[in-house]
């Protein structure tokens, strides 16, 4: 596949290719950690792949090996510049910004794969739970952190790891911060399917490549159902907006605005009452 880098960044890298975008977080040095830096660089990318009607998945991954040979999806909120009310930015401003990223992989209608090689930990593990499909490497490992290191995710990091692996497993991977390998991570179907780490991004690219041969739309109200069914008025929200899309597609939908524009009364009569 012919990747071509639609912006540099100094965090992440980010290519397109046919119908895929791949974003990938470039700080191997920090087992990919992510400062408030990278996560406006990740905003900036999904927020362009969302924006792009030729972009149908985004591959999501992390850069690597590092020159100790070891692999990372994502480590988490970077612990060397945690201040006293969150991640410390540039202009010394503490922030949580990855929350914001988690609402937009999640509520961005296009299909978001994690291609998890090495570790997904901590905000790393929350991020890759949020993506709509996970791929892991043969090398993967999963786990939250929080407890042990001070902090938590009580919002999908904790309520929709439930939702995938079960209350009790949630609860044992929060409370005791062990770490899980790929098979484990499977059996407990935390990611999709398990496959070497040379094949890893093949992989991804031969999914993404099979959802791009579907229907666009169908795949939007899936997304948007699946996430209905977990998110409350926000995931409603989603979900009825997709049905006021199609409507507007309608010929039903033009008659009331071309009746309002040309000063007429709508008519509707033509229009059946269906079953
Ligand atoms: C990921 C893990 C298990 C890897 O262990 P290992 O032994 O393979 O590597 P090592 O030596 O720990 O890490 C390599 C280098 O990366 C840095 C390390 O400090 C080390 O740097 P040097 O000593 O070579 O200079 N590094 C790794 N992770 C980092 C991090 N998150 N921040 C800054 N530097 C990091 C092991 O490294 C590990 O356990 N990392 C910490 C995982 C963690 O606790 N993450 C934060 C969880 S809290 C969070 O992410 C969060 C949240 O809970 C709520 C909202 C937002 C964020």
């Amino acid at each position: 596949i012919d990747w071509k880098t639609v912006k540099t960044y100094e965090d992440i890298l980010y290519q397109k290719s046919d119908g895929i975008a791949k974003i990938t977080i470039n700080r191997p040095h920090k087992r990919n950690a992510f400062r408030p830096k990278t996560v406006f660089e990740l905003y900036e990318a999904f927020w362009d792949a969302r924006e792009d009607t030729s972009i149908g998945v985004v591959l999501f991954t992390g850069a690597g090996p590092h020159t100790d040979g070891k692999y990372a999806f994502c480590s988490g909120g970077d612990q060397s510049v945690r201040g006293q009310a969150g991640y410390v930015d540039d202009s010394g401003i503490p922030r949580l910004n990855v929350l914001d990223l988690q609402r937009l992989i999640r509520s961005m209608p296009k299909v978001v794969i994690a291609l998890v090689a090495g570790y997904a930990i901590g905000g790393g593990h929350v991020l890759h739970l949020i993506c709509d499909l996970t791929i892991a490497a043969d090398n993967a490992i999963f786990g939250q952190t929080g407890p042990k290191v001070g902090s938590f995710d009580g919002g999908f990091g904790a309520s929709y790891l439930a939702r995938i692996v079960g209350q009790k497993k949630a609860r044992e991977i929060w409370f005791l911060c062990r770490q899980y390998n790929a098979e484990q991570a499977l059996e407990m179907g935390l990611v999709n399917t398990v496959v070497p780490v040379e094949q890893l991004e093949t992989e991804g690219i031969q999914w993404a490549q099979e959802i791009l041969e579907k229907s666009p739309i169908a795949i939007r109200c899936l997304k948007s159902a699946f996430n209905a069914d977990c998110d409350g008025q926000a995931g409603l929200q989603e979900l009825a907006g997709n049905a006021t899309l199609l409507y507007y597609m309608t010929a039903e939908g033009a008659e009331g605005k071309q009746a309002f524009l040309e000063k007429r009364p709508p008519n509707f009569r033509d229009f059946p009452w269906l079953p």
